[in-house]
């Protein structure tokens, strides 16, 4: 009895030392584990007098329960405490400002590639995509262009070899669209472009959108109606179109397009050059020798085209004064077109 007393001691006494949860589990283990002290009393049952062995039984299982609750008791609090403390150490301001996540956007010349493509497309246009890298036949000849026609200086541009070439426009698209459908065709075709050309508005490589429309009775007033209708859209209501008579050889007749300037609104600025317009595109009513070479009967079909220079618009959209800031991927300049922002 001396020895179970001294036990029950023992344990209170080292139980009030512990200060934590690990400390009371190693101890717990130590006092009545399956290798512990109060079960090794057990295993001195073979000393005792057989009359009172089961007495002996029940008194060390009663000490060992009475240990177990007192660990259970010194547990719980222990538990509170860490948990307590873990959470102290967590805590979380809520009240302080966040971290601001930085988000990307779409580059000015696809926001406005995108608008363009959507006015088009609204009025029933489909998209074709055109190589990059074509041949002379395309890009020239199957446009009215023979070799050594002196238009093809308007367009001087990187070959790879003596007939095939970076294209330096989009309109080998109305070539092989034609080649490929019979009409009616209405069709767009976007991409880069590349030409010897490097100043403040004009860039090596750019980017042009060609829109071909093909069918019986087309004239030059529906083309009218359709570039009024796109800039009515991608501009505003208030802004003017006007045609001035050009030359192209796959068209005939052809015309520029100009818009009213948008920052003097048509009285004459720097951004127009004091004339009041900007020119946006080329345009015309498709040659018919172009039409016959693609396999279209002149006689039934007729067509108009159109090709404009995405970078012009998106420029004259944002106020934008040189090419040049289109490509440089500034991020100042760029996060300005973050709709998110
Ligand atoms: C053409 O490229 C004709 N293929 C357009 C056309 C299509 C006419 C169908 C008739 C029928 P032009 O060379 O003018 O035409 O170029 C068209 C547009 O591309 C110009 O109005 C301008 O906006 C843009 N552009 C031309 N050169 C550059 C350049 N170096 N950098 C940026 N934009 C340019």
């Amino acid at each position: 009895m001396q020895e179970i007393n001294n036990l029950r001691e023992k344990a209170k006494l080292e139980l009030e030392k512990v200060s934590s949860t690990k400390e009371l589990y190693d101890l717990k283990t130590t006092f009545v584990g399956k290798n512990g002290l109060v079960t090794g009393l057990l295993r001195g049952m073979k000393d005792i007098p057989a009359e009172q062995r089961a007495e002996f039984g029940k008194v060390v299982n009663q000490l060992k329960e009475e240990i177990a609750s007192y660990f259970d008791e010194k547990e719980k609090v222990l538990v509170e405490k860490e948990t307590f403390e873990k959470f102290e150490k967590e805590r979380v301001d809520i009240t302080l400002p966040g971290v601001k996540q930085k988000s990307g956007s779409l580059h000015p010349l696809n926001i406005v590639k995108n608008q363009i493509l959507e006015a088009f497309c609204g009025m029933g246009f489909e998209i074709f995509e055109g190589p990059e890298i074509d041949s002379d036949y395309y890009c020239f000849q199957a446009l009215n262009i023979p070799k050594d026609h002196p238009a093809r200086d308007m367009q001087d541009t990187f070959y790879f070899s003596e007939n095939v070439l970076l294209r330096p426009h989009t309109s080998p698209g109305q070539v092989r669209t034609m080649e490929k459908k019979a009409p009616p065709i209405k069709i767009l075709s976007p991409g880069r472009v590349y030409r010897a050309d490097d100043d403040a508005s004009h860039s090596p490589m750019f980017h042009q959108i060609e829109g071909l429309v093909v069918d019986k009775g087309v004239s030059l007033c529906d083309l009218k109606g359709l570039l009024d209708e796109f800039v009515r859209i991608i501009f505003n209501s208030e802004t003017k179109t006007r045609f001035r008579p050009s030359y192209f050889p796959f068209t005939e007749p052809s015309v520029e397009v100009d818009v009213t300037c948008c920052k003097c609104h048509g009285k004459g600025c720097s951004l127009c050059k004091g004339t009041g317009w900007i020119e946006i595109l080329g345009a015309g009513v498709v040659n018919k020798k172009v039409l016959e070479m693609s396999g279209i009967d002149s006689e039934v079909y007729s067509g108009l085209a159109f090709g404009l220079g995405i970078e012009r618009i998106t420029m004259i959209k944002y106020g934008i004064s040189d090419i040049r800031t289109l490509f440089e991927n500034n991020i100042k300049f760029l996060s300005q077109f973050n709709r998110r922002k």
